[in-house]
């Protein structure tokens, strides 16, 4: 070795000892499939780098998307908030958590002396833990004392979430263990994007292909996931009801259901086999665009595999007939006794971290914590007496979430409470939110930044990132997991659930916010939940540090959880499954091209970016994949209307416009063209969607609207 090689490897040695190694283990806080992970954090003398490791475990196996590995380069962005905002002048100017609490008090107090308690509203999300979903509901209700309660998860899991309670008397995101996929004979995917919205579960499909199963998806335009199918339904946007009702047709006419399960199992069958005899297959061709054949080849399929599952998500739910084009779904899968068996069953893939969980612990309008109903006298008082208050006291139900903002537009409800969503970009007509929100007297927002919404509030208030904050989640699977603390808090950002309490103590509900940590808010949620439809009785911290999650419902403390649901009976009161008569049309129409608006607007995601993109737009890594957004267009119909590709795009609705770069690809429908909305302001898309919402769970229905697309050097 010379000199320069020994002094070479000399430093190299000295920079090793110098160099020091944390490793946290956490779990991603993007989307359902809550991947464990390690965030591994070295430290020289000159720098600090990170870096993501997936960790093993049953849901994930240790796969990490793209997310995933650089989730914390938000967390550890600049623009995090350290300290309380308020507004003064219109501008933001930093306070103490002191002053910005006794503010907030002051003005709910006036707010509600003045207009009543129901003039405030809180709206939640299904980003947050389940204790602090939790508390929101407590916090709505003894808190402030408001019926106006709902969250983010309206506009997500509330299509798929009424059809489950409908047919089956019970919502559980997956019915089967994700294993159960790879062993199953037959696949419907419909309006799911597993692929860019799920990617680390797509080896159970690619598994479930290597033994041969047959994979159907569902979907106006292909996708990384239609690639794994072995036929695709190119459909025209909004019209699921009605080719499931050709497939189930096709099924029941070449006596390819089960009758024993049916008779023993179900209600209603013979309704929707008259219905059936009604419709036209030629009809549901026309309506859907997809050929017979297709159909035909789908149905006979499903129909003559020994097992099958069918997977739905926002494609077919977020529209104004998702609910029941959803139980049409499941209408398929009970005709066939495709359920409570191994290797069949349904899942509604779940979209946010705590989609699950958040979904049934009393965030929702109608709902108390294990899934109770706010209406029913004996779920009052159990609930009621849980949290010391009278069932009297409580209040009955309120709205939805975006009934909750035309409430705000005519100025019935006057104060917000907004913890972890952006509901301006999220929301349908984006710039009727922005007016309806911009009337109210006051708002509170709680988020690590500030988001588009934040920016109209008058305080907001710093929360602690998935790095620093401690809880349980429950993933797509129903499995309950625990996420512990990483890191502490950045400045004097406190934690979500912190953040709530002082609040209602702020309100002086001391006596029913005192808590000292999540698990002590966990085990009053484990009372609050015990034989409720969801019931987290039997679980606890103890039983879920280091393991591997419990699936829900575990209602004593020696239960293992539950894997596969309905194996013996359904959880409607008779123990059987409720079939339902589905129109080909929806009650709530939906907009069709015309002349002025000619093309279907269809909206979704692409894997880099998460939701409003609060978040991943802050990670450089993420957003140098898609730094703006675009709208995907056949070439066809781009040659048409002379629009280049990669060029920018007016495109209107009879909302509003919007102006991004146009991507040519052979791989949408021709009268359909998609953007993704993870962008705001100019670039928002949901300033051009429809407004309707669903008559039965008041889903938005953010997956079909007509508009025109002009190159922007046409418009004048
Ligand atoms: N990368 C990424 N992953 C995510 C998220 C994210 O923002 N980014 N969000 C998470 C959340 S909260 C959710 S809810 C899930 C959403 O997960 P998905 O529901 O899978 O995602 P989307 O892209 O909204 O829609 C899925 C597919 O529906 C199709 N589609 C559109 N219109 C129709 C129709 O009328 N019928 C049918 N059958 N299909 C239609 C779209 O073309 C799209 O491919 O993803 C979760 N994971
Ligand atoms: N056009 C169209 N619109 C849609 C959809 C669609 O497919 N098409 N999908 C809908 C669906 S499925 C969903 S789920 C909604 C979601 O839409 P939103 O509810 O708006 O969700 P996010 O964009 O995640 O907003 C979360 C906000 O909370 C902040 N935040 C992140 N983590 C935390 C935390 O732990 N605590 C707190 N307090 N704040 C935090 C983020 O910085 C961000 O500002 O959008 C819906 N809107
Ligand atoms: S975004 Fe979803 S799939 Fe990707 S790492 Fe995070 S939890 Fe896993
Ligand atoms: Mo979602």
């Amino acid at each position: 070795m010379n000199v320069a090689d020994m002094l070479l490897s000399y430093f190299r040695e000295k920079q090793k000892q110098t160099q020091k190694e944390k490793v946290s283990d956490t779990q991603c806080p993007f989307c359902s499939v809550q991947c464990r992970m390690q965030l591994v954090e070295q430290t020289s003398v000159t720098r600090k780098t990170y870096r993501t490791v997936g960790l093993d475990n049953p849901t994930s196996k240790g796969r990490l998307c793209i997310k995933g590995l650089h989730a914390h380069q938000h967390a550890f962005h600049k623009d995090r908030l350290t300290q309380p905002l308020m507004k003064r002048n219109g501008e933001f100017v930093p306070v103490s958590w002191d002053k910005a609490l006794s503010y907030i008090a002051e003005q709910i107090q006036r707010i509600q002396k003045e207009d009543g308690k129901n003039a405030m509203s809180v709206y939640g999300s299904a980003s947050i833990t389940n204790e602090e979903a939790y508390l929101m509901g407590k916090f709505a209700r003894v808190g402030l004392e408001t019926k106006y309660i709902d969250y983010n998860g309206r506009l997500c899991m509330s299509a798929a979430a009424s059809a489950g309670a409908l047919t089956f008397g019970m919502d559980r995101g997956l019915t089967n263990k994700l294993d159960e996929i790879s062993y199953s004979e037959c696949i419907i995917l419909a309006g799911t994007n597993i692929a860019e919205c799920q990617p680390t579960i797509m080896p159970y499909f690619e598994q479930a292909k290597e033994n041969g199963a047959f994979i159907i998806a569902i979907d106006p335009r292909e996708t990384a996931t239609t690639k794994v199918a072995d036929l695709h339904l190119k459909l025209k946007p909004g019209t699921d009801a009605a080719l499931a009702n050709g497939i189930l047709k096709i099924i029941v006419d070449e006596n390819l259901t089960d009758q024993v399960f049916i008779q023993k199992r179900a209600n209603g069958f013979e309704e929707v086999r008259e219905h059936l005899a009604g419709l036209s297959l030629s009809e549901i061709e026309e309506k859907t665009g997809v050929a017979l054949k297709d159909i035909r080849r789908a149905a006979i399929s499903f129909g003559k595999k020994a097992t099958g599952m069918i997977l739905t998500a926002r494609g077919v739910e977020q529209q104004t007939d998702g609910s029941i084009a959803v139980r049409n779904f499941l209408n398929i899968l009970i005709a066939t006794g495709k359920i409570g068996k191994p290797g069949s069953g349904y899942g509604a893939i779940t979209g946010q971290s705590n989609g699950q969980g958040a979904r049934e612990h009393g965030q929702k309008t109608d709902q108390l914590p294990g899934y109770r109903s706010i209406e029913n006298e004996e779920h009052r008082a159990h609930v009621a007496k849980v949290w010391g208050v009278e069932p009297d006291r409580l209040p009955r139900k309120g709205v939805s979430a975006f009934e909750m903002i035309q409430k705000m537009d005519q100025g019935e409800i006057k104060g917000l409470f907004l913890l972890c969503s952006n509901p301006i970009v999220s929301n349908p007509n984006a710039r009727f939110v922005k007016k309806a929100l911009s009337k109210l007297k006051f708002l509170v927002a709680v988020d690590l930044f500030v988001s588009e919404t934040a920016k109209l509030a008058d305080v907001i208030l710093p929360t602690t990132s998935y790095l620093e904050d401690e809880g349980t989640m429950t993933n797509l699977e129903g499995r309950v997991t625990l996420r512990e603390a990483s890191k502490s808090a950045l400045g004097e950002a406190r934690h979500d659930w912190q953040i709530i309490c002082d609040v209602a103590n702020a309100l002086g509900k001391e006596q029913y916010f005192s808590y000292s940590c999540a698990e002590d808010i966990f085990n009053e949620l484990r009372q609050a939940s015990k034989g409720g439809t969801a019931d987290y009785y039997g679980i606890t911290y103890e039983r879920l540090r280091g393991k591997e999650g419990i699936l829900w419902p575990c209602p004593t403390l020696d239960h293992p959880g539950t894997g596969r649901l309905f194996e013996q009976s359904f959880a409607h009161p008779d123990g059987r499954a409720e079939m339902t008569v589905v129109p080909n049309e929806p009650a709530i129409q939906k907009e069709k091209p015309c002349d002025e608006y000619p093309l279907y607007l269809t909206t979704g995601r692409v894997m880099a970016h998460y939701l409003t993109g609060v978040q991943t737009r802050k990670s450089s890594s993420l957003s140098a994949r898609h730094f703006e957004s675009f709208m995907e267009i056949h070439p066809e119909t781009a040659k048409n209307l002379g629009i280049s590709d990669q060029t920018l795009v007016q495109i209107t609705s009879r909302r509003g416009s919007i102006i991004v770069r146009s991507r040519w690809s052979t791989q949408i429908r021709t009268d359909t063209v998609f953007v993704p909305f993870h962008w705001d302001e100019s670039q928002n898309v949901n300033r051009l969607v429809e407004d309707k919402l669903d008559p039965t769970c008041r889903m938005p229905g953010f997956k079909v609207s007509a508009v025109q697309v002009e190159a922007l050097d046409n418009v004048r």
